[in-house]
């Protein structure tokens, strides 16, 4: 039931995006006016959302990017309410809708709905992943040569120091190429569904990865942190179909130090 109620309320919401961007017609506004646009979609969107799971699950807390954390401890609903704001701006199909549901701190259930595409990925714990109903799962690659990895620059945005730059030099010759979408919960589900074999960033949020990490596992891939632990702050991500995770974390553990190191005898 709570399947189908989250269902319910990701395509509405993902509805109302495609209202949003159709109001202000492409092309035709200036930056700030986009910039608006987002974060009165995002509010929008949100508010929506926290109205929706209130209503039906009172005693339940939410946990979401724009109006932060409030509620009950048990359960909590993790929202994105458009991750990857800036393809969203720019006329781009890849943003999406990403909705977590987690209890005593686990993930039980998950949306990624990316409204141009018309792409619905979900997934329950211990019952699978589905792309529009059908069960998906990870790509069998296991040669890190042959593979699609995508990533993002979250941190640049802050100006961070410590950054994805040198991870993304190291990585990029050693693979078949890089896709960028802009959306890390989109990421999430393309390796779900083997359109992808992997993906790395670092400064990500809950919201950005609560969704898509369980779509993740649950289509047989393996989610961790550069160290090959469980993901937690600040952030750090790798996700992949399990097959190419260990080089992953090798390539990623070594540079990891590596930058550290070089920033330890400045
Ligand atoms: P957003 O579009 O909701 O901000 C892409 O690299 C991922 O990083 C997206 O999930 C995007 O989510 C997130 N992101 C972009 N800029 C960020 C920032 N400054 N801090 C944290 N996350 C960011
Ligand atoms: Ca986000």
């Amino acid at each position: 039931m709570m399947n189908e109620f989250l269902r319910d309320i990701i395509l509405r919401a993902g509805q109302m995006t495609l209202e949003f961007r159709r109001k202000v017609g492409g092309l035709a506004v200036d930056r700030k006016s986009k910039k608006d646009l987002v974060t009165e979609a995002d509010r929008a969107v949100e508010d929506y959302l926290v109205g929706q799971i209130q209503r039906k699950y009172p005693s339940h807390g939410i946990f979401g990017e724009e109006t932060g954390k409030h509620g009950g401890d048990e359960f909590c609903w993790v929202i994105d309410p458009i991750d990857g704001t800036t393809s969203y701006i720019h006329g781009q199909p890849f943003y999406s809708v990403s909705i977590g549901v987690q209890q005593n701190g686990r993930a039980i259930a998950a949306a990624v709905y990316a409204p141009v595409l018309d792409e619905l990925f979900e997934a329950q714990a211990g019952k699978g992943a589905t792309l529009n109903g059908e069960p998906i799962g990870v790509s069998k690659e296991s040669c890190l040569e042959d593979s699609l990895l995508a990533t993002g620059f979250a941190c640049m945005r802050d100006n961070q120091v410590y950054n994805n730059l040198p991870f993304f030099q190291r990585i990029l010759p050693q693979i078949r190429d890089i896709r960028r979408t802009g959306s890390a919960a989109v990421d999430l589900s393309y390796i779900a569904c083997g359109r992808l074999e992997g993906f790395w960033e670092l400064n990500l949020k809950p919201y950005d990865i609560a969704a898509g990490e369980l779509i993740v596992t649950e289509a047989g891939g393996r989610v961790t942190d550069f160290a090959g632990g469980v993901v937690g702050l600040p952030g750090e991500i790798i996700a992949t179909n399990g097959h190419i995770h260990d080089a992953m974390i090798a390539i990623l553990s070594q540079t990891k130090a590596q930058i550290l190191g070089e920033k330890g005898k400045e």
